[in-house]
């Protein structure tokens, strides 16, 4: 891996992805977007890991797609690389993944953290989909995503002008779930990775897939989703492990089976 750096025992059951391009503010060229891809296939897979981080550095979580790389490329181009596979995978991702933000999360940054489960931000932490600005659009996710999280008024000023938007104003706006010091905002995405590590696996994902789903689909199928997911929670171990060690007071040992 040359643009991400990889850390599976970053925190017990956690694993961290650092994008690590810093010269370019982490622009998200197709090589580190395939690293990305391969890295959370494989960390998904892994039985002991249950939550993700995925990071920039202080100055920039990602400043969007390279520019530079793609600049010259015609609509078939494009077509021909096939990077939708990548933000699938990432979007089919069954692990809860956190977004730790700090600086710049623009364009394709701001599509990454968004499709990411949950973000916490650094108080320097900036977001926008400045695509406008360069003659296009978001084209990875930005316009639902955003507007599925800011609401419509909002979400057209934001892809309509390109403007960036701070950390107190996105938190105001729903948009990420937490903000801290520079220093502590991993940290603090650590500190929320665990507290879900510490849940059963089976559960967070299970009940990851069903907010999820809300997106996608009316209510009367979404509940119905959430039904299935319920009943099927309790052919897991865990479910016995969790229920028991409340009646029997303990804290409850969940082993993911
Ligand atoms: N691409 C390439 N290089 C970038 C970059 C980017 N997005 N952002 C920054 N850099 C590079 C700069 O060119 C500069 O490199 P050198 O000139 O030193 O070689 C270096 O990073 C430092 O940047 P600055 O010198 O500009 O730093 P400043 O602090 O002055 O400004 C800035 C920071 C973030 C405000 C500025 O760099 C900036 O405006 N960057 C571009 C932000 C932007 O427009 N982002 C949206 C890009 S379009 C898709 C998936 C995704 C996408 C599209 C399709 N499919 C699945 C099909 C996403 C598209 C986008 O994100």
């Amino acid at each position: 891996m040359e643009f991400i750096l990889v850390k599976k025992d970053h925190a017990p059951h956690i694993a961290l992805i650092q994008l690590n391009r810093p010269k370019e503010l982490n622009a998200l060229n197709l090589q580190l977007m395939g690293e990305l891809r391969d890295a959370l296939k494989e960390i998904d897979e892994d039985d002991d890991i249950r939550a993700i981080i995925i990071t920039g550095n202080e100055r920039a979580f990602a400043a969007g797609a390279d520019i530079k790389q793609m600049a010259g490329k015609t609509t078939i181009d494009m077509w021909k690389v096939d990077q939708f596979s990548t933000w699938d995978q990432i979007n089919k991702t069954r692990k809860p993944i956190i977004a730790a933000v700090s600086g710049f999360a623009l364009g394709g940054g701001c599509e990454l953290a968004m499709t990411c489960d949950m973000i916490v931000a650094s108080e320097t932490a900036q977001f926008g989909q400045p695509e406008i600005k360069i003659g296009v659009m978001p084209g990875a996710g930005g316009t639902q995503r955003l507007t599925k999280a800011l609401g419509k008024a909002k979400a057209m000023e934001l892809v309509l002008t390109g403007k960036f938007i701070d950390a107190d104003t996105a938190l105001s706006y729903g948009l990420i779930n937490k903000i801290v010091p520079v220093e502590l905002y991993l940290e603090e995405a650590t500190k929320l990775a665990s507290e879900i590590a510490s849940m059963s696996p089976i559960a967070t994902q299970m009940a990851k897939e069903a907010v999820k789903r809300s997106f996608e689909v009316p209510l009367e199928e979404g509940l119905h989703f959430e039904r299935k997911n319920f009943y099927m929670l309790f052919s897991s171990e865990d479910q016995k492990e969790g229920m028991n060690a409340f009646v029997e007071k303990r804290k409850p040992d969940f082993k993911g089976s």
